[in-house]
């Protein structure tokens, strides 16, 4: 049964991607009949202008927000937006419409081909930073945004791409605050977020989802970066991303540490998730936290560190890993890299495990039901590993 779901979800892979794609050509034709517009937004660009094209592009993302409807896309060019001015109230935030696309990476106006889309190279930073006065770990973040973006009841017609998203500070102590969750992203309502090409970092928040919290809604990414975001509270869950479903693929999560008093998902916290073909280095309280159904398939897990299960912390029934290395993971008690929990039936194929470590299973711990097919186990050991920067943030855990 387990083994034939597995299966089955590689085999029909192909042929969902290309329905997709099929849909998406049709959804731009269509939209195009429709009228959907342009909005050009570029803070360099001289006052005044309506965003209908470069030259008279709005300097504020805010009011070209506030302009777009269902349909549209904003180009956003290089530069540095915030949801407020200096001195502004912590509460500002970018409000993305559901059914518009922000895209940004665009050289803009002054430039040759203003057209000309880098994300890398032109880079689009949506900060939270709103008195500019940030300094390294997090000094001065106390005046920032909680929120740097909300997504309200969106679906996954609403698209970020090309942004890189940071300073947000949802540090609210109360947990039924929405402003101690989701720092880089709040999605309120089962709201989607669907990010491509886009950079989360440097963000913190009290509970959940430092980087995004999408609490009932589901996150896709796809050649995404997620790093140095912290959970703040010692049992914070989800520092990358915290979610109840998702969809990762070609990402990065480097360095983002949750809370050390238990395991929530240094990177991904997620019930149901499927994650392919990403890295993840050095992150805190297990790269993932995930449930029933996840499918975790060609990835790289070094250096992570937990409590229980550096790499991968399993839970529920019918969990796939395939194709993973793990590497230099520990965890201080159960599982260096993987603990499969009591409530867990976790299948592994076809991974490698090398110099893991923990006091008890030093690569894999299991307590629930786990078949391994054609896995490798060399050098793992008692030895704790943690991830290097845990070394210095985490008192009373010894580096190796
Ligand atoms: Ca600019
Ligand atoms: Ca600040």
């Amino acid at each position: 049964m387990f083994g034939r779901d597995v299966l089955g979800w590689t085999s029909r892979r192909g042929g969902v991607l290309l329905s997709a794609l099929s849909l998406a050509a049709v959804f731009v034709v269509f939209s195009g009949w429709a009228g959907a517009a342009i909005i050009y937004v570029d803070d360099s660009a001289p006052a005044g202008g309506d965003g209908s094209s470069w030259s008279v592009a709005h300097r504020s993302l805010k009011v070209g927000l506030q302009q777009a409807s269902a349909g549209d896309e904003i180009r956003v060019a290089r530069g540095t937006y915030r949801p407020a001015g200096a001195g502004g109230k912590r509460t500002k935030t970018f409000t993305v419409p559901d059914g518009i696309v922000v895209q940004g990476g665009y050289a803009g106006w002054g430039a040759s081909n203003p057209d000309k889309l880098k994300p890398n190279k032109f880079k689009t930073i949506l900060s939270g930073d709103l008195n500019g006065n940030d300094g390294p770990d997090f000094a001065n973040s106390n005046d920032n945004s909680y929120h740097v973006v909300t997504l309200n009841n969106a679906s996954s017609a609403t698209q970020l791409r090309g942004l890189t998203i940071r300073g947000g500070n949802a540090n609210a102590s109360d947990y039924d605050s929405p402003h101690g969750h989701g720092g880089g992203i709040r999605c309120i309502g089962g709201a989607s977020a669907t990010l491509i090409k886009c950079v989360v970092r440097d963000n913190q928040a009290m509970w959940t989802g430092a980087g995004i919290s999408a609490p009932g809604g589901s996150v896709t990414m796809t050649s995404c970066t997620v790093r140095d975001n912290l959970g703040i509270f010692n049992s914070s869950a989800g520092a990358g991303v915290y979610c109840a479903s998702g969809n990762f693929e070609d990402c990065k999560f480097l360095n983002n540490h949750g809370g050390i008093a238990y395991t929530g998902g240094g990177g991904i916290s997620g019930i149901s998730v499927a994650v392919n073909d990403c890295t993840f280095k050095a992150n805190w309280s297990a790269a993932i936290s995930c449930g029933r159904h996840s499918v975790i398939r060609g990835c790289d897990f070094r250096d992570n560190a937990a409590e229980d299960g550096g790499a991968l912390y399993l839970y529920g029934d019918n969990i796939g890993v395939i194709d993973c290395l793990f590497e230099g993971n520990g965890a201080a008690s159960f599982g260096g890299a993987v603990y499969n929990t009591p409530s867990a039936s976790s299948r592994l194929l076809n991974c490698q495990f090398f110099d893991n470590g923990a006091s008890s299973g030093h690569a894999v711990a299991n307590r629930g039901v786990l078949t391994a097919v054609n896995c490798l186990f060399s050098g793992n050991a008692q030895t704790y590993r943690p991830a290097a920067e845990d070394c210095r943030r985490r008192p009373g855990y010894r580096c190796v």
